[in-house]
């Protein structure tokens, strides 16, 4: 088994979210967020544009309402909806970013929130005292994707923190030449200082990792939801030190930090215009708080011509949604 010794686990604050939301957020804590027959979760299909209409899109997608989380005809209403928004969003010359349908357009925001997050910030921040990031190195773009896996799919369990925590312990064995894959499905089921679907802390499932190692994601795969703890089964193949949290707020800190310790895995608040992201510089305005909801992996960052500065977020919604799954963010 593998053994690195050290792992500074970075936090940061993105200040992003939807005014009207802020009361919803932390309600989904306590919430059921997964739902076991999520059949569709893995669908991958290229080049969908939001003029589908719900039948085609449902086709496309293999929809399937006998077992899913709501009606066939609730989901047509909520898609409408969607959809109707998506192409007003997409109208307005004056967004930076395109919206498109995803796998999972049949869900309302409100459901989005439920079923595809699930990121309960402590706000701990352990080691305080942020390393100097001396290198003093400048870079007009950074991107580490090639040294990730393509985009995972959480599906309807909210679970994207155990995604963020895997992704950097696979970006680690891709540094290290040996392309791992971790499994999410160990730790959603056996790491108890987390509650699987219904969300959880990177700095504790770090610690999962660190406390009893990691399982082989091609042996231990995703399933989607919480089921019994099976490590006895599949070792760990993999472990880490310490882990260290640290909050880094500011784009300065986080630049450094990506240029000199790598990505980093963060959190975000979900808005709405995040959930249909497809294309562009992702820049909402109604974005004020500090509450955070959804973890994801800052991979890079880079300037747009039209839209300016962004972050490269790697997503956990598999490869169909975004830019290959992942988001470009405006420093804004
Ligand atoms: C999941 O859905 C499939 C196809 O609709 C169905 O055959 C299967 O019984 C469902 N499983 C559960 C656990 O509901
Ligand atoms: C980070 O904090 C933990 C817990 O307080 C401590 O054990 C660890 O030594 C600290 N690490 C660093 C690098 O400061
Ligand atoms: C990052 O790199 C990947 C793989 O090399 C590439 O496909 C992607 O377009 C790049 N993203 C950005 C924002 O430059
Ligand atoms: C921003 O908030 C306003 C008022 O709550 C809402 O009408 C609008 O749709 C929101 N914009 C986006 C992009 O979600
Ligand atoms: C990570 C997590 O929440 N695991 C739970 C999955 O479900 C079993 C059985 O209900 C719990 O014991 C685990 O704590």
């Amino acid at each position: 088994m593998k053994n690195l010794n050290f792992l500074s686990l970075f936090l940061i604050s993105f200040q992003l979210i939807e005014a009207a939301s802020k009361n919803g957020v932390r309600a989904t804590t306590n919430s059921v967020k997964s739902y076991k027959n999520d059949s569709h979760a893995n669908v991958k299909l290229k080049g969908l544009n939001d003029l589908m209409d719900f039948d085609t899109w449902a086709k496309k997608y293999r929809k399937n309402y006998k077992n899913y989380v709501k009606s066939k005809k609730d989901a047509e209403k909520a898609f409408k909806q969607n959809a109707a928004s998506i192409k007003a969003h997409n109208s307005r010359k004056t967004e930076t970013y395109e919206r498109k349908l995803q796998a999972h357009s049949d869900l309302t925001y409100e459901e989005q929130k439920i079923y595809r997050m699930g990121f309960i910030d402590v706000s701990e921040s352990e080691n305080s005292t942020i390393p100097d990031f001396s290198s003093k190195k400048t870079y007009t773009k950074v991107n580490y994707t090639k040294l990730f896996p393509p985009a995972k799919d959480q599906g309807l369990c909210g679970c994207c923190f155990i995604f963020a925590t895997v992704s950097i312990l696979e970006y680690i064995s891709r540094i290290n030449g040996d392309n791992d894959i971790y499994s999410e499905q160990d730790l959603l089921d056996c790491d108890t200082l987390d509650t699987g679907c219904d969300g959880g802390w990177l700095g504790n499932a770090f610690r999962y990792v660190r406390d009893k190692g990691i399982s082989n994601g091609l042996v231990y795969p995703y399933e989607g939801w919480n089921n019994t703890c099976r490590k006895y089964l599949y070792p760990s193949i993999f472990s880490i030190g310490e882990v260290c949290t640290y909050s880094l707020n500011g784009n300065e800190i986080l630049l450094q930090a990506l240029i000199d310790q790598g990505p980093v895995a963060g959190a975000i608040a979900l808005t709405d215009g995040f959930t249909s992201y497809s294309s562009g510089v992702f820049y909402d305005k109604n974005c004020s708080s500090t509450v955070l909801d959804h973890a994801i992996t800052i991979v890079g960052y880079g300037t747009d011509l039209k839209g300016g500065d962004f972050w490269l977020i790697r997503n956990s919604w598999g490869t169909d949604w975004g830019l290959n799954g992942d988001l470009k963010k405006s420093f804004q």
